[in-house]
């Protein structure tokens, strides 16, 4: 076996790389020519690459290092159970300790009706869970017909086939043979790009009537479920009307359609509180979790089910599941996840500390030439760039070109801000201190002024007609 480490030159391990890794999301010929940044180590919210840059992770990872790199009572957690008990299975009528923990604590932390877990080993593999277990449940209460799910354009569900299909990201269904049959995909609440001269809450409502329609043509009798994000990450950090969700609540209960809440990304502290449901005021059937359930130190997710859809699929011999469903290890350090939130009071960090600090240092961004607005949701925001505030003009130009300069700025400023088309995301871990915050402010300043710069230079500074 090779010996590839630390400590090899960057540009033989970006060879190496680009010879033998396929990257997700890449267009790998390009990453090839440009070399892959190569992460070597972090602690807390700093990366440090493998030519000794410091930079500061404003995405949390993939949106999921909650906690924040480095915390050495999960390496001990990981460690111990490895030694214990490293892998059994939990399907043909065994159970272990640390699977039996973790879908206790979530019980516990979930919504009073959600009291049962099924666990996968991330977000797309729960979202295949619970496209199987609505039309599971619907079947053995002798509805087999009720079997469509609608979801959003431009919700991220996962890359599997099934999670994928519920997604509504159209240059992933461009792939692959995807949607799979009877999966339906209404508009999003994205008021700043697609709300026109409607106010918010006028708008937000039109969206979620949007259901409403598709569960008439559809008919009722034949909808299983509806999907959504509390609060869309991928797709932009969209932050629905406040008039959204309780729409959404009150069709959903109207037509005996069921509720599944994508907490992927909301879920664990994101928005403020445990989950993003209880932000957008909603009662879901069923939760996903992923990401945050470990703060991605292990690869672990699953759906939270409520006590009437438990009771159903209990009551049958649901045929799916994974080999890691509650793999052990993964249980333990989500365990230990949890345990680190609640003694630390994150929770209140983030509500008292964290997310006014970055709500102030992103309004101080808001009067920069190219930023439109501030999104922000607990410790998830987007600022969409634009070269017209007042119009939210877009850019003349491919969608994406500005945002993508932008997050090129960041990089070479030692600050990870990801790009959704023209706007610009922040997730940072949730333990981030206000210090680090300015940290991340003066760096994005310094991003978005380069920006700006090269647009104006490049004379790109015009508005789509
Ligand atoms: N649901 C939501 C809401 C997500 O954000 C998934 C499901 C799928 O989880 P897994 O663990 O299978 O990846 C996600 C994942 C991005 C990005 O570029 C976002 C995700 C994954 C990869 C990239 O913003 N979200």
């Amino acid at each position: 076996m090779a010996s590839i480490t630390n400590h090899l030159p960057t540009a033989e391990l970006q060879a190496l790389d680009a010879a033998h890794h396929m990257h997700p999301f890449t267009t790998g010929d390009e990453l090839a020519a440009k070399g892959a940044r190569v992460i070597t180590r972090a602690k807390g919210v700093f990366l440090t690459d493998s030519e000794g840059n410091e930079i500061l992770d404003a995405m949390a990872g993939l949106w999921c290092v909650n906690l924040g790199y480095g915390r050495p009572e999960m390496g001990e957690v990981a460690q111990r159970q490895m030694s214990e008990l490293p892998y059994y299975n939990t399907f043909f009528q065994t159970t272990h300790v640390p699977g039996i923990a973790l879908a206790k604590s979530l019980a516990d932390l979930a919504p009073t009706h959600l009291n049962h877990v099924f666990f996968a080993g991330s977000g797309s593999e729960a979202n295949d869970t619970n496209l199987r277990m609505v039309r599971t449940y619907w079947a053995e209460k002798g509805q087999p017909e009720k079997s469509h799910v609608i979801s959003r354009k431009n919700a991220y569900h996962g890359s599997s086939v099934g999670s994928g299909s519920l997604g509504g990201m159209a240059y992933m269904h461009a792939q692959g043979g995807m949607p799979i049959p009877g999966i339906h995909h209404i508009g999003q609440p994205d008021w700043w790009a697609e709300g026109g001269d409607h106010t918010p809450d006028a708008f937000g409502l039109a969206r979620a009537q949007e259901l409403e329609a598709k569960i008439l043509e559809l008919g009722a009798e034949n909808v299983a479920a509806f999907i959504g994000e509390p609060v869309q990450g991928a797709g932009g950090v969209i932050i629905p009307p406040s008039t959204y969700w309780p729409e959404i609540q009150r069709i959903c209960t109207k037509y005996d359609v069921l509720l599944i809440a994508d907490e992927v990304i909301c879920g664990f502290g994101r928005t403020g509180n445990w989950f993003g449901s209880e932000t957008m005021g909603i009662t879901p059937d069923i939760m996903t979790i992923a990401k945050g359930l470990s703060s991605g130190y292990a690869p672990i997710g699953g759906s939270i089910v409520s006590d009437d859809i438990a009771a159903v699929i209990n009551a049958c011999e649901f045929n799916h599941g994974y080999t890691y469903s509650g793999h052990p290890v993964c249980a333990a350090v989500a365990q230990e996840n949890l345990r680190i939130m609640q003694e630390e009071d994150i929770l209140t960090h983030v509500r008292e500390v964290a997310a006014p600090a970055l709500k102030s240092a992103l309004d101080g961004l808001a009067d920069h030439p190219l930023v439109g607005t501030v999104n922000i949701s607990g410790m998830m925001a987007s600022l969409p760039l634009t070269p017209h505030k007042e119009s939210r003009a877009k850019f003349a130009g491919d969608a994406g070109t500005v945002g993508y300069m932008c997050r090129e700025h960041c990089f070479a400023n030692n600050l990870v801000m990801r790009h959704v088309g023209d706007r610009m995301i922040i997730s940072p871990p949730l333990v981030i201190t206000p210090e680090e915050i300015e940290v991340f402010a003066n760096r994005a300043k310094k991003a978005l002024d380069a920006t700006y710069k090269d647009l104006k230079d490049k004379d790109m500074l015009k508005a789509a007609s």
